[in-house]
């Protein structure tokens, strides 16, 4: 069946806008005007929807990648054939830009400053002037009538530079931030959460140094006539915001930072969004964010298990809930010298994830001893016959099919755990933990069961590489069943392997060494593997946990017993 390009649509003079989430993978059954990624600029963010339905075959775009128009996004398999070539109305590039497109492109033209003065000039916004006092309006912002405001960012006795934001409006497909025309100190705030704005709502009044007071709202005609009130320095800047004052803004944010789908998605939940943690670049809050924000305070609620409390709902924060003390907060610095790094976006994502993984889960690690000396002899046999293919196989690839032989034979421990059901499941997908410049990852080897040692080697080598190199998608980390922490290439003896959720258990294993062993007559030297176990004890018990270390033992101990 053809194939149907879909591409980015035309976003304006918008060139090379960084993706900041992807909302659909491989698989997926998409239609025509469902959102497809999130874009995002300086000021504003929008959806880019789909300009055909079908099947998503091969999806090109990944987080973090810079696309323009005619980027191509995904190729899929048409829903009708009939209209796979057809691209939609909407999206054609000489058609009309969508809404959220055209939304994107007016917050840019409203943000730059005109050069000169003319009719068709975007102030950043629009004031009146009078002795003490100016009035900051809404500017055009294209055809956009009664946005509602879903954030006010300035309050009455702020001091505000020109170009601040001071609220974000949001369209159904499109959120943009309305900065201000002048500098001032804020008297009044006259919208509120909820209004709803068009060119011409007035936002504020401001006391400027030699400002006035503003008596009515403009017309159209006004706000094009107010332009060449703005001061020349300004009039010749093309960027809303200066480099050095955009960090500034980016590092002081204190608003939530959400694009307009996870704004609804919070608020369908009745989620306070500004509570919510973000772990997407720039601490952009993602679906996932909201979702385990929704679960940590679920489980917090269930925890509570005091007289009076049980099944009721908190509006505390999850870790308020666990009434915790402050995290202690001290100068570090008047110790002696510091250095502060950032955490990098891959360390920031998967520390939210284990921490959540470490609070919301009953652990339990039980540790094992493996005897490797067979397996060891036999791996290193088959590493010498295929020496000449240059084909290699550590020990993870046998961990993994000895895992699964053991999930196998205990179900419960190839399973997630969805409300009061275990989802057992029927396909063996094994991740692997890799370490990585930029931090933790966990590529996953689809179908293990059906895959041989050789297979297993050679999959794992090349996405621990693509791991090292940052270039994993998605597919390739998500639909793990069990996860392997293998430190064995390092050192160790045993530690506590954090559950991967929604998994059920992890196996964590370190560096084999040849200890003596008592045979019944005497100590032989043999090759011993340290294994750690952690499981959830919700869906677990360590009899079952027990059973399950034992039997990877044996056959790692006895590789033929893996056909049994
Ligand atoms: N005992 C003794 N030696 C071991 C061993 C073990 N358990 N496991 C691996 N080795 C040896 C290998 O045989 C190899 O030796 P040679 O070079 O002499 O053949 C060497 O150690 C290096 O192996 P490796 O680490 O490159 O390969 P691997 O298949 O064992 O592991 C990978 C691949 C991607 C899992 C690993 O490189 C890695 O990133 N490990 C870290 C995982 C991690 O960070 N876990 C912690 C998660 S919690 O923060």
């Amino acid at each position: 069946m053809a194939l149907i390009e879909v591409k980015v649509p035309d976003i304006g003079d918008f060139k090379e806008v960084e993706v900041i989430e992807v909302l659909v993978k491989q698989g997926d059954s998409i239609s025509k005007e469902q959102s497809l990624l999130t874009v995002e600029s300086d000021k504003a963010s929008m959806e880019i929807p789909s300009s055909a339905s079908g099947i998503v075959k091969d999806l090109r775009v990944k987080l973090g990648d810079k696309v323009s128009e005619g980027t191509l996004i995904l190729l899929a398999e048409a829903a009708d054939p009939q209209t796979s070539n057809i691209p939609s109305k909407d999206i054609s590039p000489n058609s009309e830009a969508p809404v959220g497109t055209k939304m994107l492109e007016e917050a840019q033209k409203t943000s730059a400053l005109p050069e000169k003065s003319n009719s068709d000039s975007k102030p950043s916004s629009v004031s009146l002037e009078s002795q003490a006092e100016q009035t900051v309006f809404v500017p055009d912002i294209g055809d956009f009538q009664e946005v509602e405001v879903i954030e006010v960012m300035v309050k009455p006795g702020d001091t505000i530079k020109a170009e601040q934001s001071l609220i974000t409006v949001e369209s159904d497909k499109a959120s943009m931030e309305i900065p201000s025309c002048a500098a001032g100190v804020v008297k009044s705030v006259l919208v509120k959460l909820g209004d709803k704005v068009s060119m011409g709502t007035p936002l504020i009044t401001l006391a400027t140094a030699s400002s006035p007071a503003a008596s009515k709202a403009p017309s159209p005609a006004e706000i094009s006539m107010a332009t060449p009130a703005t001061p020349p320095a300004q009039a010749e800047r093309r960027h809303p915001v200066p480099e050095e004052m955009r960090a500034a803004t980016d590092k002081d944010r204190t608003k939530p930072h959400a694009s307009p789908s996870v704004r609804a998605y919070a608020r369908e939940l009745g989620v306070d969004i500004a509570r919510v943690p973000g772990t997407g670049p720039k601490e952009r809050i993602t679906q996932d964010d909201v979702r385990n924000y929704v679960k940590a305070a679920v489980a917090a609620v269930a925890a509570d298990t005091s007289p009076g409390r049980a099944g009721t709902i908190s509006t505390a924060t999850a870790g308020a809930s666990l009434n915790l003390i402050d995290w202690p907060k001290i100068d570090f610095a008047k110790f002696g010298e510091i250095q502060t790094q950032p955490l990098s976006r891959i360390k920031k994502i998967s520390g939210a994830n284990l921490h959540r993984n470490w609070v919301m889960i009953p652990h339990v690690t039980n540790h094992e001893d493996a005897d490797i000396t067979e397996l060891e002899a036999l791996r290193l046999k088959l590493n010498e016959e295929n020496a000449k293919a240059g084909i290699k196989v550590t020990l993870l690839a046998f961990l993994i099919k000895a895992a699964v032989a053991a999930l196998k034979k205990f179900p419960e421990f190839n399973a997630s755990l969805e409300g009061e059901n275990l989802i057992l499941k029927k396909y063996f997908h094994i991740g692997f933990a890799a370490d990585t410049p930029n931090g933790l990852m966990v590529p996953v080897i689809k179908d293990a069961d059906k895959k041989g040692v050789f297979e297993i080697g050679k999959e794992m080598s090349e996405l621990a590489a693509k791991a090292r190199e940052g270039k994993l998608s998605p597919a390739e980390m998500s639909g793990g069943c069990f996860s392997i922490s293998s430190l064995g290439g390092i050192g160790g003896t045993y530690f506590t392997p954090i559950i991967n959720a929604p998994e059920v258990a992890i196996l964590g294993v370190c560096r084999s060494s040849t200890r003596p062993v008592w045979n019944g007559k005497e100590f032989e030297p043999r090759l011993i593997l340290p294994l750690s176990l952690s499981w959830d004890h919700r869906v677990i018990d360590g009899a079952s946990a027990a059973r399950f270390n034992s039997y990877l033992a044996s056959i790692l101990a006895d590789f033929r017993r893996i056909i049994l």
